[in-house]
């Protein structure tokens, strides 16, 4: 059976939830006949990195697939690039907020996403959940960590960053937000569609 590592992240900025921690929480240990292994990363630029290619080289996996709050969006986003760039807005949750630091020194500006995104977009939207494809997933530990990992890895197998709304639980009224089981549904979607393309 192939093997899906899914990472997710722990809250941050003083937020009391993420909503990709609880869709991890409630991913079944197999989806679309893929084993899916789970991980929770700390919202740290230096652990989050250490610890997904950590399980990356431990596990093998087929592919891998990030996932991360963007509290400003209204869709499910699969990223098209990672941009060798960090440029904290806030201090991570280990306090480091570095400013115009390369991801990996001498690295080329931008490393693309190797998982099939507009397949993703088709299979979530085919569920009625909005979904689109996005050019930049931020310079923050997002960014950082899907950068890390397609170095890393080299893009040997299918591997990208999801992000997702905010869930109206995060109480933030002045940003978008899409309902938990929405999120959850367009994520498993997501999830198969990565699963169908290693057939
Ligand atoms: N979102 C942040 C970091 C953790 C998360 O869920 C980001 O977009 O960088």
């Amino acid at each position: 059976m192939k093997t899906v590592l899914v990472t997710a992240f722990e809250p941050f900025g003083g937020d009391k939830l993420n909503p990709t921690q609880m869709v991890l929480e409630r991913l079944p240990a197999e989806l679309s006949g893929c084993a899916l292994e789970k991980i929770l990363l700390p919202v740290e630029f230096v652990r989050s990195r250490e610890a997904a290619c950590e399980a990356y080289d431990r596990l093998r996996p087929d592919a891998v697939v990030m996932l991360g709050l963007a509290g400003t969006r209204d869709a499910i986003t699969p990223e098209t690039t990672g941009r060798n760039l960090m440029k904290a807005r806030i201090p991570d949750n280990a306090g480091y907020e570095p400013q115009d630091e390369p991801v990996v020194p001498d690295g080329p500006e931008t490393l693309s996403s190797t998982f099939p995104v507009e397949k993703i977009v088709e299979a979530v939207r085919a569920k009625g959940i909005p979904a689109r494809a996005s050019d930049s997933a931020g310079l923050y530990v997002c960014n950082n960590l899907l950068y890390a990992m397609l170095d890393h890895n080299g893009g040997a197998v299918p591997t990208g960053f999801i992000h997702v709304p905010a869930v109206p639980e995060l109480g933030h009224p002045d940003m978008p937000s899409m309902e938990f089981d929405m999120i959850y549904e367009g994520i498993c979607a997501a999830l198969g569609a990565v699963a169908e393309s290693l057939e």
